[in-house]
């Protein structure tokens, strides 16, 4: 089997203990085990980790060039500031990265429409909570 890595940045630990109108009731580890029930019928494994810091984020970033075929990546608050993740995604193409938010970014405070991840993604979901994720693996399935 292939693998993919899915990423989560900071505060994603705290799924399904707060702010529960905006991101959902589920828990990040609720949204791991869709991903490996979603994964396995695409023939993908799945290398799913959180971090609060930014170069655990890098770090497997460019791990994953080595280990999976594409990475789902929603780099939280990150996603908004991190040009370091900017330059590893671009650092290690053309490995594909599936750009993936629970809430719709959009729609939300003006400091959050920037991505700094979108440029080099090949292409974000948003606002969809944790389907994003599964939708986000059948879109790297697809790719490859
Ligand atoms: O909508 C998303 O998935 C975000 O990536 C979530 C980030 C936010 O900074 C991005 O703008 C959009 C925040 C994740 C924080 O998660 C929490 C979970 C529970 C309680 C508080 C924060």
């Amino acid at each position: 089997m292939k693998t993919a890595f899915i990423l989560n940045g900071p505060n994603l630990n705290a799924l399904g203990k707060r702010e529960p109108g905006i991101y959902g009731g589920n828990t990040l580890a609720m949204i791991e085990a869709d991903c490996a029930a979603a994964g396995a019928p695409l023939g993908l494994a799945i290398d799913f980790r959180q971090s609060n810091h930014e170069g655990d984020l890098v770090d497997w970033v460019h791990e994953a060039a080595d280990k999976a075929v594409g990475i789902v990546l929603n780099a939280g608050a990150y996603t908004h500031t991190s040009i370091a993740l900017h330059d590893a995604i671009r650092a290690n193409a053309p490995l594909p990265v599936i750009e993936v938010h629970l809430s719709n970014i959009h729609a939300r405070e003006a400091f959050r429409h920037k991505s700094m991840i979108a440029p080099v993604a090949v292409g974000m979901i948003c606002g969809f909570g944790p389907l994003g994720y599964t939708l986000a693996l059948q879109a790297l399935a697809a790719r490859l």
